[in-house]
C-alpha cells in the first residue's frame, strides 16, 4: 500500500453515529454532517476507522453494539467505540471540555470553572482513547484527531509505544495569549498539542494566536513556512502548524436548495409568512452565538424604521444543545422571554416580527429555510468557523441573499468582500447593517453573493480534508521520527504530581 493510499483513522469526541432508544432496543443510524461527508470517501476508498464515544454511557448498558456494527458494516469502515461512564462524562465532557476549554478558547474566561477534578477526569478519558486507538493501530499508521475533547490523545499514545504519525484540527477558536494565560494548565495543553506532528487551525488569526502563547509560555520558536505554515523545532522533531479553513459540501447543498420537494417547500414557507422578506438565523443554542445581541439589533432596526414592520419577519431556528448544563438553561429562558417581548412590544393583527422555533428540523427543511430567507443573519461572538454562514450562500441558488456576517466568526476571513461584515458587540452597527441587508439592490446582492459563493465552492469540505490529508503526508519525507524520551522533553512538573 502506497503513503497516499495508507489507511486513515479518524478520532472525534463523537462516533458519526446517532443512538436513539426504541423501548428496550436501540436504533442506530448513520450521522450526517460536514465531516462524516468528507471522511466517508476517504474512509471507504482506503479502508479505515473511526473512533469515538457513541453517546450513551456504561451505566446504558450495551443493546446498542449490534446497531453499531449494521451501520459499520453499511458504511464500509470500521466504528470502534470508546465506552465511558457517567462520572467520567461529566467531569471531562461537561466539565473540562464545555467548562473549561470551550468558554474560555471563545473569550469568555468568567465563565470557565478551572476545577482539578475536571482536567483530571479530562486526562483519564484521553488516555482510554488513546488505549483504544493503540489497540487497533499497534505501533504504526496515521492518525487524525479532531477538537477540543482530545488535546492529550497524541501524547498519551506515544507514552503507549505508537511511533506513527499523528495530526490534530482544532475546530474551535484558539484564544489570544491574554485569555490561553489564564489556564492553570497552559504550558500542559500546549505542550500536549507540541506532541502532534501538524495541528491545524480554522483561520490565520488563530494559527497565529497559537504561535504567540508557544512562544511567549517560551515552549518552542515558530520559523515561518510556504503557505503560511509555522514549523517548530524541538531537536529530534518537528511541528508544523497551519490553517485550513473547513468548508461544506457546496455541491450538496445547492442540489438540495434546487430540489423540486425544497422549492415547493419554500413557496409554503414564504405564503406562511405573509410574503414579508426573511431574515434567517440558525444556530445551535449556546451563549457564543450572540442570540441576545442579535435579538437587541433586530429590534433596534424596527425601531429606526417602523416602515418595515408587516414587511419583514425575523427566522430564527435555535437547535437544542448541551440541555442538561444550567447555564444553557438559563440562557433558553432569557432568549423565550426577549423574543416574547419584542413580539408583545411590535406585533400587529396579522404580523409578527419574530418566528422562533426551537427544534431540530431535517435537512430538506433547512435548505428550504436557507433558500426563502433574503437576509442571513450569522453574527456569533466567536465562532471556529461557523458552517451555516457558508450553507446559507450554497443554498442560495438564486443569488439574491445578503450575508451579514460576525467579524469574530471565522468564516469572515474568506467571506468578507462578499457579506457585510460586522461587530457584534455593537448593537447599533448591526443593526444599520441589518437595514442596509433588507434594502440592498438586487445587483449588488447578485453581485456580492455571486462573489462569496465561488470562494464556498472552491474551498469546499473535500478540498479542506484533502489540503490537510497532503500536508499530513508530506511531512513523512521531511520529518524525523520522535524516539525514546524525546516525547517527556516537556513532561510537566505539575503534571506528574496529579
Ligand atoms: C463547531 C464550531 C465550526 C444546525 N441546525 C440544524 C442543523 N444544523 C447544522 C448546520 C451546521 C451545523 O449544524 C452547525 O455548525 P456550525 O459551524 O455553525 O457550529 P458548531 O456546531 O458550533 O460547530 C464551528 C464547526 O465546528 C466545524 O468545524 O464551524 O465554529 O463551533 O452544519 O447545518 N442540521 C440539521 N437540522 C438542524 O436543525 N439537519
Amino acid at each position: 500500500m502506497s503513503d497516499s493510499e495508507e489507511e486513515l483513522t479518524i478520532v472525534s469526541n463523537r462516533l458519526p453515529v446517532v443512538l436513539n432508544r426504541c423501548g428496550t432496543d436501540w436504533q442506530v443510524d448513520p450521522g450526517t454532517g460536514g465531516l462524516v461527508q468528507a471522511m466517508n470517501p476517504i474512509l471507504t476508498e482506503n479502508g479505515g476507522c473511526w473512533v469515538g464515544w457513541p453517546g450513551v454511557t456504561k451505566e446504558e448498558g450495551t443493546g446498542w453494539k449490534p446497531g453499531l456494527e449494521q451501520v459499520s458494516a453499511d458504511s464500509g469502515y470500521e466504528l470502534e467505540h470508546v465506552v465511558l461512564t457517567q462520572e467520567q462524562l461529566e467531569g471531562f465532557y461537561e466539565g473540562y471540555a464545555n467548562s473549561v476549554v470551550w468558554p474560555l478558547f471563545h473569550g469568555f474566561p468568567d465563565r470557565c470553572e478551572f476545577r482539578p477534578q475536571f482536567y483530571r477526569a479530562y486526562g483519564e478519558v484521553n488516555d482510554r482513547f488513546a488505549e483504544v486507538i493503540a489497540a487497533r493501530m499497534g505501533r504504526g499508521g496515521f492518525v487524525w484527531i479532531h477538537d477540543y475533547h482530545l488535546f492529550e490523545a497524541a501524547r498519551r499514545l506515544r507514552q503507549k509505544g505508537f511511533r506513527g504519525r499523528t495530526a490534530f484540527f482544532l475546530h474551535i477558536p484558539f484564544p489570544s495569549v491574554e485569555n490561553f494565560s489564564k489556564l492553570p494548565w497552559r504550558e500542559e495543553l500546549l505542550s500536549d498539542l507540541l506532541h502532534y506532528d501538524l495541528v491545524g487551525f480554522q483561520t490565520r488569526r488563530d494559527l497565529h494566536h497559537f504561535e504567540t502563547c508557544v512562544e511567549g509560555l517560551g515552549l518552542a520558536t515558530a520559523e515561518k513556512r510556504e503557505q503560511g505554515l509555522r514549523r517548530f523545532d524541538l531537536g529530534a522533531r518537528v511541528v508544523e502548524a497551519g490553517a485550513f479553513p473547513i468548508g461544506i459540501d457546496y455541491e450538496d447543498f445547492a442540489r438540495r436548495a434546487r430540489s423540486e420537494t425544497v422549492t415547493q417547500r419554500v413557496e409554503e414557507l414564504r405564503g406562511d409568512l405573509g410574503d414579508c422578506q426573511v431574515v434567517l438565523g440558525v444556530d445551535r443554542l449556546d451563549y457564543s452565538k450572540g442570540l441576545l445581541h442579535r435579538l437587541r439589533a433586530y429590534e433596534q432596526t424596527l425601531e429606526r424604521h417602523p416602515e418595515l414592520c408587516e414587511e419583514v419577519v425575523l427566522f430564527q431556528l435555535v437547535v437544542p444543545s448541551r440541555e442538561n448544563v444550567a447555564e444553557y438553561q438559563a440562557l433558553k429562558e432569557e432568549f423565550d422571554r426577549e423574543v416574547g417581548r419584542i413580539n408583545g412590544r411590535f406585533s400587529t393583527a396579522g404580523w409578527q416580527p419574530i418566528h422562533y422555533r426551537y427544534n431540530r428540523v431535517g435537512p430538506q427543511e433547512l435548505s428550504a429555510m436557507y433558500r426563502m430567507a433574503s437576509v442571513g443573519l450569522v453574527t456569533p461572538l466567536r465562532d471556529g468557523m461557523n458552517l451555516v454562514s457558508k450553507e446559507y450562500c450554497a443554498s442560495q441558488v438564486d443569488e439574491d441573499g445578503v450575508l451579514v456576517l460576525s467579524e469574530f466568526a471565522g468564516a469572515a476571513e474568506q467571506l468578507e468582500r462578499g457579506a457585510i461584515v460586522v461587530n457584534p458587540y455593537d448593537i447599533s452597527q448591526t443593526a444599520q447593517a441589518l437595514y442596509r441587508a433588507i434594502t440592498m439592490p438586487g445587483d449588488e446582492r447578485r453581485q456580492r453573493m455571486r462573489r462569496i459563493r465561488q470562494v464556498v465552492a472552491e474551498s469546499d469540505v473535500y478540498h479542506w480534508a484533502e489540503s490537510f490529508l497532503t500536508r499530513a503526508r508530506l511531512r513523512e519525507e521531511t520529518v524525523q521520527r520522535v524516539v525514546g524520551s524525546e516525547v517527556d522533553k516537556f513532561a510537566m512538573p505539575e503534571r506528574r504530581g496529579l
